[in-house]
Formats: structure tokens, sequence, C-alpha cells
């Protein structure tokens, strides 16, 4: 018999990269998610999705039993967050993709706004002390790719003497094949695609930055929003921005989507219910004043879907990927926050009451660790399996504390 408190649960979710993921859906389904998380990762980005694409994918997808739940995501081309180039076919072709969508029932879309790179990690293999491996952010080994793989003028002004020297000691200590291994897990980690950057491509793609401040990045978020949000909000959609990872700039860049004032300030440049949020926990908790149970009560009406991960922050600046219930996020209150999130939805009668989240990112564990990585980092299958039956047993326990 159905558990009849999974009705009041956030709705379980699972990433899925498409065809070419190591993790079938087959196999997904065996860890009792229902919602996945998936994008069409082959078309270039700018370009429309077509309705035989999309329609095949959500075939796909329902021939093993789910249902395509979230689009994560449509990413936004670089012409657009730079406001230069086409601009306005861009834009149609990302407001066609929405109506394409909308056409099979899809209703929430993720994106994000980060300027040049997707997600940045310095070591997608670092060894924890049982031997499971994780995603780690260490800034002196940033700055070592900055300074010397990068050479980015001005990046001597963003980094002390001794982070400089650190990340001096550390260089040399690679070996050429280390240091380009390293290299390309920091240029080349889109989600679910392989571009074979270079160095060069990247001072190309940073070149375009120069005259763009946070204010300037902020109108140009401002313009997308100006025409995706009503389209969106007129096919009863909801678009959902995922925040900055790591939430700091990085590369000199600026970075609008880190913090709970970031966050306002979206929301008021077009104050629409579609005009919504991703809460990825794991992204905003790599900063120490990000309150994140408190985010989810002050975003929560517009939270569309939710990332449930947790980083660890260390002294020395590092941060690398916990277990999801361990390390500086404190899961229980944000996982409470979400819950009370969908109670006052339902008391308001939201059809869009229930939040889909995934775990984000796991552990390399157990047989996973002989298995190679791909185009997925951070995505093996039994690391968020782990993931998803923890978050799983806290949303029970937090739902019968409250019926007792
Ligand atoms: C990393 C992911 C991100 C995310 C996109 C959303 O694992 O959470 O790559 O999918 O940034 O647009």
């Amino acid at each position: 018999m159905a558990n009849p408190s999974r009705q009041t649960l956030l709705e379980e979710g699972f990433r899925w990269f498409g065809p070419g993921d190591p993790v079938p859906l087959s196999h997904i389904r065996q860890t009792g998610a229902t919602a996945i998380f998936n994008a069409l990762h082959e078309v270039p980005y700018g370009e429309c999705w077509t309705p035989v694409a999309i329609e095949q994918r959500k075939a796909a997808i329902e021939a093993a039993g789910l249902s395509w739940r979230v689009v994560e995501s449509v990413p936004v081309h670089e012409d657009l967050k730079t406001a230069t180039g086409d601009t306005a076919r861009l834009l149609d072709n990302y407001c066609q993709t929405l109506r394409n969508l909308a056409a099979v029932g899809i209703e929430t879309v993720v994106y994000n706004f980060m300027p040049v790179l997707d997600w940045v990690r310095t070591d997608m293999n670092w060894e924890l002390p049982g031997g499971a491996r994780c995603l780690r952010f260490n800034p002196i080994h940033f700055a070592a790719f900055e300074l010397y793989a990068l050479q980015r003028p001005g990046v001597d002004q963003d980094y002390s003497a001794d982070q400089q020297a650190s990340a001096a000691h550390w260089w040399k200590s690679l070996a050429t094949d280390a240091r380009e291994h390293f290299i390309q897990s920091i240029i080349d980690v889109f989600p679910g695609v392989k571009w074979g950057l270079s160095v060069d491509d990247i001072r190309r793609m940073l070149d375009r930055y120069q005259a763009i401040d946070a204010n300037q990045l902020r109108s140009n978020l401002k313009r997308f929003l100006d025409t995706v949000i009503p389209v969106a909000e007129a096919l009863g959609m909801r678009m959902a921005i995922h925040p900055d990872d790591p939430p700091f700039s990085v590369l000199g860049l600026p970075r609008i989507v880190s913090t709970a004032d970031d966050i306002d300030a979206i929301y008021s440049m077009v104050d629409s219910p579609a005009n919504g949020l991703c809460f990825c926990s794991g992204s905003f908790s790599a900063r120490a004043d990000n309150d994140l149970a408190t985010m989810v009560k002050r975003f929560g009406p517009r939270i569309h879907a939710a990332h449930l991960r947790n980083t660890q922050r260390n002294e020395d600046g590092s941060f690398h990927e916990g277990g999801h219930l361990d390390g500086s996020a404190d899961m229980p209150a944000i996982v409470h926050a979400l819950l009370r999130e969908q109670d006052r939805r339902q008391a308001k009668g939201r059809a869009d009451w229930q939040i889909p989240f995934r775990p984000d990112h796991g552990h390399v564990m157990l047989d996973d660790l002989d298995k190679p990585v791909g185009i997925t980092p951070g995505y093996p299958a039994i690391g968020r399996l782990r993931g998803l039956a923890e978050i799983r047993g806290l949303m029970h326990g937090l739902r019968w504390q409250t019926k007792r």
C-alpha cells in the first residue's frame, strides 16, 4: 500500500543526461525517483529545440516509466549574457523552445546566467578518508590555473602573495600530463557535453566581458527576462534560475546569482511567478554568509525546483562536496523549510504545490570507483542514490514528527 504521507513529500527526481548517460533510465527507475531532469544537450547553445526532438526524448523517458518534469537546462547563449550579436534571433529561438516544450506539457525550465564557464571545480576525484571520491574546489589550485595556464592579465591583484606562492609551489609539483588533465577539468565541464575547448578559447570568451561589470550583467539578465518571462507566464511555465557555482567571482568575472540579495534583485527584475529559482543548496552553501533555510523561507513561493547537496567549507578557503546530510549546510532545516513551503502552497490551492528536487551530485563509491567518469563528473549512480535515500528518509522523519 502506498504510504499516505508520500503525497506531501517533495517530488523525488534524478538527473538524466540523455541516451549517452552511463546511468540508464532503467536504473534510475529502480531508485524510486519519478521526476526526470533532462535537457537536449546535443542541441548547440542558441538553437531552437524542435518539437520532434522534444517528443522523442519525452517518449523515451515515459517508456521507462518515468516523467520528464524539469528541463535542465535550456542554456543561455553567451551572446545573450554579453548582449552582443544577433540577440533577437537568440531570444526568438529561446521562446520558441519554450513553446515547443509547453506543447508537450513541460512546465519547469532551469537555466543559469554564469558568464563563460558553468560550474567550476579544481578536483573531480578528491579522495575522502573512507576511500570514496568527491568534487572539490581549492582556491590555490584555481589560482595556479589562472596564473600559469590562463595567464590572465591582472590576476595577481586577485590573490595574496601567500596564495600566489602556494599556487606556484603546487603547480611546480605537477607533471605535464597532470597539468593538462587539470586544465581540461576546469575549462570543459559544461553539462552533458564535451566541446574540446582550449585555453585560448577561454581567453577569447573572457575578452568579451572586459566592459561587463556586475551592473551591466544584471541589465543583460533583465533584458533576457523582459522577453522570456512574459512568454513563459503566458504558456503556464516556470523559469528557474540556477545559482552560480561556486557563488563568488571566478576568473575576474562578475557573478550575479550568488546571494540572497542577488535573488531579491532578480525577482524584482520581472515581478512574475514565472520568474523563479532553482534552489541549489550545494551552490549556495559554499558561502558562509548564505543562510539557506532562511533563503528558502524568503524565496519559497517562486522556488520551482531544488538541487539538494551539501558542501563542506574548509578553513583554507577550499570546499568539497560532503555527504548530502553531512557538511556545512543544515539539510534538515532546508528540507523542513521546503516542506513547509509546499504546505503553504497546498493551503492556497496552488496547482504547482509540489517541488521537484534531485539529489545533486554524489560521491563516487563502491562499484562506481571502477567506472569511467566520461561526460558526467559528479553524477555517479550509487552516490546519488545514497543522497536520494538519505533525503527521502529525512522527509519521512520530518513528516512523521509533525504528525505526532
Ligand atoms: C552541475 C549542475 C549545473 C546546472 C546548470 C544549470 O552539476 O548543477 O551544471 O545543471 O548550471 O543551468
